[in-house]
């Protein structure tokens, strides 16, 4: 804490601090006070608060200090908070006094009280720390480090210089102040944290429900892949030793004790590998990981990377339905879709954008890496996947959703709910199954039926009567989550979509109506921060429309990420270069980016003299003409890329 007195008096100033503690197991110490209001060891020793309850079983001590002598101590949240009181009047405070009480038995804190003159002009740091070791020296020499001047402020200065050289692997310049920010900062944090976090543990999600999500944290490689090196390969592989021998993947993970669940499994989990690994392999060119071994989940058997993507396709290959559409399962990314049904027979067309997707990456891949062998048959998949689509899921103006367990159909305009869903469009255009016509046509259709001043909501109109054989998304309020809400992480791929089809226009203003900035002249309504991305707004059919709820983790923030560099600034690392294929908005000048690819830092401007969406006219690489878009792969340390848009 650093203190100014910038009054014209002296000041006599008592500052008090506050840390609760958790007994091991915050879930535990939660509901089952039984036993842990009996359990609590806290108390104060030297100049340090110890909390060591279980220190016999788990060898940590947990403590609380101060750079300062201090006056007072709490031990219990009880005695420092007081009763009927808050942390926003906790007793200890308004009484100027704490109880100086150890406690056995009791909610563990380490409150302290510290007493401090400061005259006028004068400045202070005063240092709290709270911290865990095993042993009582350990943490006296740890703490002393940080007491010794210039200490602290170096490892504060580590963590900024950190977080700096992360930044600066991807800096751009656009004409909006709120998207350079947003791009440059706040978005790559947020990416960072659902890297590893997935959506584990957040005032949102508890941990201990869910774990790492498979599908999650898949798509959450895709938007930091280019912070991340050594890190990604290792999530991946960790994902690819929960999937099993017939391809399909647990739905999530532990990563501690390495249980994985859903036994029953998800239409879509595996598949989402194909797109991380891939991303992976464009964005480090390590093609080795595709020989690398890891074992399947239930078996002792190991298979090779490139074997574990095959079986992923082999799995959505095999189990289809009547129309010969892949199977719905227990859900596929809607977890509330859920339409197996008794006989088992619900399938999902937006699973089949996804498998289709999921063969042309695979098909590059194998064309370049060497393994042209294989392409034939991925070719001949993606042709009969692509035709049944067209001809079982073309409902005249846009693509059905799903077929239930009867063969009824889902997402259409002959339902009285949900006519349209977004990512049976989105994914439509994105997956390539889609014709230009035909995504066009679809896409218009969302902006008709589910664009709203606060974002896309996921489908129109809501459910509005429960129906069994569709499953939980019919038992939420209408406008709220898979309800037709707003879901911001579908959001993302109707801007990708709209950049697919060349519309940067619209593309610019799907992103802006999510960009958390936005929020702020909206504060009241919106609630969430305006710095990260939140899971999900309420949807036009809700009475708090615009409302949004659960930040932090969700697959939006590196969607978005990947989409807004990937798709609308187009810069997209492939293969064998860096590709560039910008669609903007045509009122934009131009824009710059300094982006890191493998080990080479590329400096790229470019300009849009004909105020258009997107079309690149020339490229220069180092002030030479390059053919094409691709900037060749280069082992030079910086290179400038100009390029000019134009018909
Ligand atoms: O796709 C899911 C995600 O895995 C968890 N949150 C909700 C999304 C949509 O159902």
């Amino acid at each position: 804490l650093h203190l100014k007195n910038e009054t014209t008096e002296d000041l006599d100033l008592s500052l008090f601090s506050y840390a609760e503690f958790s007994i091991f197991d915050a879930a535990n110490d939660r509901d089952n006070y039984q036993y842990t209001y009996n359990i609590a060891t806290c108390y104060k020793e030297d100049s340090y608060i110890f909390h060591d309850t279980l220190y016999c079983l788990y060898k940590i001590i947990a403590y609380h200090c101060s750079s300062h002598q201090f006056q007072g101590f709490d031990c219990d949240r009880e005695d420092f908070i007081g009763p009927y009181n808050t942390e926003a009047n906790p007793r200890g405070v308004l009484a100027g006094r704490l109880n100086n009480k150890n406690i056995s038995g009791g909610n563990p804190c380490g409150a302290l009280h510290v007493d401090l003159s400061l005259s006028e002009g004068k400045e202070e740091d005063i240092l709290f720390i709270i911290g865990i070791e095993e042993t009582k020296e350990a943490i006296k020499k740890v703490s002393q480090r940080y007491f010794s001047p210039g200490y602290t402020e170096e490892r504060l200065q580590e963590v900024k210089d950190y977080w700096r050289q992360i930044f600066d692997r991807f800096i751009i310049e656009t004409p909006s102040s709120e998207i350079n920010s947003f791009i440059n900062v706040w978005n790559p944090y947020q990416i960072r944290t659902t890297f590893y976090l997935s959506r584990g543990a957040s005032i949102y999600e508890g941990g201990i429900r869910r774990g790492m999500g498979y599908r999650d944290s898949n798509q959450d490689t895709l938007g930091p892949a280019y912070q991340l090196d050594d890190e990604l390969h290792g999530l991946l592989s960790e994902l690819l030793s929960f999937q099993y021998e017939d391809g399909k993947a647990c739905h999530g993970y532990f990563k501690m004790s390495r249980e994985g669940y859903g036994e029953d499994p998800y239409s879509d989990d595996h598949l989402w590998l194909i797109l991380s690994i891939t991303n992976y392999i464009k964005e480090s060119g390590d093609t080795a990981f595709l020989d690398k071994k890891i074992p399947y989940y239930e078996s002792t058997k190991e298979g090779t990377v490139f074997q574990h993507m095959e079986q992923a396709l082999e799995f959505s290959r095999v189990n289809y339905g009547d129309h010969h559409i892949p199977l719905a399962f227990h859900a596929d990314w809607n977890d509330c879709l859920n339409l197996r049904g008794p006989r088992g027979k619900g399938e999902s067309v937006w699973v089949g954008f996804l498998y289709h997707r999921a063969l042309l990456e695979f098909i590059e891949l194998c064309r370049m890496t060497g393994k042209e062998d294989r392409v034939k048959k991925y070719e001949e998949d993606a042709r009969k996947i692509k035709e049944i689509i067209n001809s079982h899921a073309w409902d005249g103006y846009w693509y059905v959703r799903a077929f239930d367990d009867n063969g009824r159909v889902i997402g259409s305009n002959k339902n009285k709910y949900g006519k349209i869903f977004l990512n049976a469009q989105s994914w439509a255009v994105y997956s390539g199954v889609a014709s230009l016509e035909r995504g066009k046509c679809a896409m218009d259709m969302v902006r008709k039926h589910c664009f709203s001043e606060h974002g896309l909501a996921l489908l129109w109109p809501a459910f509005r009567e429960y129906d069994r054989s569709i499953g939980s998304i019919t038992f939420y309020p209408p406008g709220l989550k898979e309800n037709a809400g707003i879901f911001c992480h579908a959001n993302t791929w109707a801007i990708l979509a709209e950049c697919i089809l060349g519309r940067g226009d619209i593309a610019m203003e799907y992103y802006m109506r999510l960009l958390p900035p936005h929020a702020n002249e909206i504060a009241t309504l919106h609630k969430s921060e305006p710095y990260v991305y939140a899971q999900v707004i309420a949807g036009p059919e809700h009475q708090d429309f615009g409302l949004a709820r659960n930040s932090w983790l969700t697959g939006t923030a590196s969607w978005m990420f990947y989409v807004f560099t990937h798709y609308i600034l187009g810069i997209r690392p492939f293969y064998n270069g860096l590709i560039i294929d910008p669609c903007i908005p045509s009122y934009w000048e131009g824009f710059t980016a300094k982006r890191q690819f493998r080990k080479t830092m590329y400096t790229m401007t470019v300009k849009n003299p004909e105020k258009i969406c997107g079309g690149v006219k020339t490229i220069a690489v180092d002030g030479k003409v390059v053919q094409g878009n691709i900037v060749p792969l280069t082992s030079g340390k910086e290179v400038k890329v100009e390029v000019v848009l134009g018909k």
